[in-house]
């Protein structure tokens, strides 16, 4: 029997039942209770309404989701498996496969990432965040949300891919159907997709090589189907992976670290006080919060992980905001510390599959987090802050704040 688009399993020996819906909107919008009790469960929990294993130990968590052999992409990182159903749209070619087809497109998107390329962006990135910082000092009071984080991500990131035409509300919303489209078929996932018909047209053309700039991310793996190494069609299918894991990802962490920050005015003075943290404060943002809060995997072959017989087939929710929160791994893991220099932190995965934009998201936060430690003094809460429920992805939906000039 069938479940929201994967084959519906028997609960392993010895694994508990729990009967938890992880993409309720009240648990998606405030988890660390949720986090908490699958941590507590052990290695691994059965939940039954979607018949698939859930863990957010971090050593069991990390293991899953790094073998790629036993524990696949190319069948899905939602809930669908996609040998038995097929997906809302082409499958993603870097994300949504496995080796060896996998090298090869990571390899082409990798170089045009690459730290080398990043670095050049360094200073329009920084350039872009001192004047965004600017004239929120000006405003004061602002909603960090839109006015931070959507704001510098959506003007940054698609003038490096090299678009054109660019347009914030479309590159969020597509970001939305992606992420939401992991999860199960419910309200979320419907009032995303109700989108499709204005964004995804829009999404396609911009992909085309005649829409992007000689100089952006975009042209750079063009340039791959010109030596051949991929086809015009797969760079275009890359330049979609940009524009589908590359916006709301950054707007999260960013909106994230402000948030963090204004919850922690401590943590701020030494920012501060020492702005080369920026980079220390992002991370520990990560590993604190977790804008992608889980991914599946899907097992390829029957497996035993900790003890636990897990058959061919099987979904595994890779809960990584919980891992991240694991008091197992982490000295005072509720507690946000810049100074602690997570490195090994779960938030931007593990393994081949590895976020391959992090040098990107790193070069925004940086700016950003720079511009803020050079030029603000204060940063206080204005208004509650608001989640906004994600099959994927742990985001604020608003975040007023008062920036006070130094
Ligand atoms: C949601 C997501 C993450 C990473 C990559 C992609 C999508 C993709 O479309 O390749």
């Amino acid at each position: 029997m069938m479940l929201e688009g994967h084959q519906q399993i028997d609960v392993p020996t010895g694994v508990p039942i729990w009967d938890v819906d992880p993409y309720d909107p009240a648990l998606l919008t405030d988890p660390s209770r949720y986090y908490a009790e699958l941590r507590s469960n052990g290695s691994f929990s059965f939940i039954p309404k979607y018949s698939i294993l859930a863990c957010g130990r971090y050593e069991v968590t990390k293991e899953v989701f790094s073998d790629w052999e036993r524990f696949v992409s190319s069948r899905g990182v939602g809930l669908q498996d996609f040998s038995l159903e097929e997906p809302w749209r082409p499958s993603s070619i870097v994300l949504e496969v496995d080796p060896p087809f996998h090298t090869k497109t990571r390899a082409v998107i990798e170089r045009a990432l690459s730290l080398r390329s990043v670095s050049n962006l360094r200073d329009k990135f920084l350039e872009a965040a001192e004047n965004l910082i600017d004239v929120l000092l000006e405003k004061r009071t602002f909603e960090a949300i839109e006015d931070l984080a959507e704001t510098y991500s959506t003007t940054v990131f698609p003038d490096a891919v090299g678009l054109r035409d660019s347009n914030r509300r479309r590159l969020v919303d597509y970001g939305e159907m992606v992420f939401n489209a992991l999860g199960p078929d419910n309200e979320i996932r419907r009032a995303a997709m109700a989108k499709a018909p204005d964004v995804v047209p829009w999404i396609t053309e911009q992909c085309r090589r005649d829409q992007l700039d000689p100089e952006g991310f975009g042209a750079a793996i063009y340039s791959a189907a010109d030596t051949g190494e991929i086809t015009e069609e797969e760079a275009g299918l890359l330049v979609r992976s940009l524009l589908s894991a590359g916006i709301d990802t950054t707007v999260t962490a960013l909106g994230s670290a402000i948030w963090c920050l204004a919850n922690n005015p401590e943590q701020f003075q030494i920012l501060k006080s020492d702005p080369s943290l920026a980079r220390w404060a992002f991370e520990e943002t990560l590993r604190y919060t977790s804008p992608v809060h889980s991914f599946c995997r899907t097992a390829n072959i029957d497996t035993v992980v900790a003890g636990v017989k897990i058959a061919e087939g099987t979904k595994i929710l890779c809960v990584l905001g919980a891992a991240n929160l694991d008091e197992e791994h982490w000295r005072e893991a509720d507690k946000f510390d810049i100074e602690r220099r997570p490195s090994d932190h779960l938030a931007l995965g593990v393994g081949i599959h590895g976020c391959v934009g992090q040098n990107v998201a790193r070069a925004e936060a940086n700016a950003v987090l720079t511009a803020i430690a050079n030029k603000v003094e204060s940063i206080n809460l204005a208004g509650e802050p608001v989640w906004r429920p994600n099959n994927s992805v742990h985001t604020l939906d608003t975040l007023p704040v008062t920036f006070q000039a130094k």
